[in-house]
């Protein structure tokens, strides 16, 4: 399939797209959103992908939904449209998901950056939810996922003054998982995939939908959800395959199964 925004790869088992606006820093307009909605279905659709990679270029992950797409919509337009809904897609895919941010995360950027199932940081990535400056505030779920990564405190005050923390800050904060050098960012996150996709696909793809358990519900609930999902997890060739090699003091080799 051919996209006109994204770029989109594949290197063994890891899926990758690489967001592709350059001369708008990856503004995020909804052709972009609607490629990067596609690619993602289809690597979650594909049975030899075990994780992808997310990332923008040197300069900018993305800054931002696209402002000039914005800039003259009404109310009605935004609400019969159901504007930005269909970005939730996104944080709803099944498989894995990494974003590798450099530069500018800002705004949807970083909504979106938050949306993958961890960030990994190059040491020039700058997070922000500048959309008060414009008159509007963060309509893709910054005010939600901001507020309970980094706390009210940081959230509130950079959602209120558009203020931008850089990556030392960010990683302090526990907004992103790693910090690393700019140049090794896209090989360290492909590292990082790479090694997600060598373990068993549904057991990743259980572990990611209970940890995410925690965003959605009461730690008793939390608790009893990953419980039943362990145990379900005894009915996979995989757990037997992961033990059995352990005992054997070989290698496991998944099937997926
Ligand atoms: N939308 C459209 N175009 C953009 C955007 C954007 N968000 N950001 C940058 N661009 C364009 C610029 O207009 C410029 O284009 P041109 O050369 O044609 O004038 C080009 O990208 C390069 O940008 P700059 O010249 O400004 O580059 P600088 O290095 O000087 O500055 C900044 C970089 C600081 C990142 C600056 O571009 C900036 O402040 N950008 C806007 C950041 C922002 O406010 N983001 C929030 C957008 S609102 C939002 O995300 C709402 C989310 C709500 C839910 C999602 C809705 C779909």
């Amino acid at each position: 399939m051919s996209y006109e925004t994204i770029i989109v790869e594949t290197h063994g088992r890891v899926g990758l797209v690489r967001l592709n606006r350059p001369q708008a820093l990856n503004a995020l307009n909804s052709t972009l959103i609607g490629e990067l909605d596609r690619a993602l279905d289809g690597f979650d659709k594909d049975a030899g992908i075990g994780c992808v990679v997310l990332t923008g270029s040197e300069k900018a992950f993305a800054a931002g939904a696209d402002i000039k797409e914005m800039q003259s919509l009404s109310f009605p337009d935004t609400y019969l449209d159901d504007f930005i809904t269909s970005w939730d897609r996104i944080g709803h895919k099944r498989k894995p998901i990494v974003a590798a941010v450099a530069g500018f995360a800002l705004g949807g950027g970083c909504e979106l950056a938050m949306m993958c199932d961890f960030i990994l940081a190059a040491d020039t990535a700058k997070f922000g939810q500048p959309e008060i400056k414009l008159g509007v505030m963060p309509g893709a779920g910054g005010t939600q996922r901001l507020t309970r990564f980094v706390g009210k405190a940081k959230a509130m005050e950079m959602c209120l003054t558009g203020r931008m923390m850089d990556a030392s800050e960010a990683e302090r904060a526990g907004l992103v998982s790693r910090v690393v050098p700019a140049a090794e960012l896209v090989d360290e996150a492909m590292k990082v995939a790479a090694q997600i996709a060598g373990m068993s696909l549904p057991i990743a793809m259980m572990t990611k939908e209970s940890v995410n358990r925690a965003y959605e519900t009461t730690l008793a609930e939390g608790i009893r959800f990953e419980r039943r999902v362990f145990h379900a997890m005894f009915a996979t060739r995989d757990q037997k395959e992961g033990m059995t090699a352990f005992v054997e003091k070989r290698k496991p080799d998944f099937s997926h199964g």
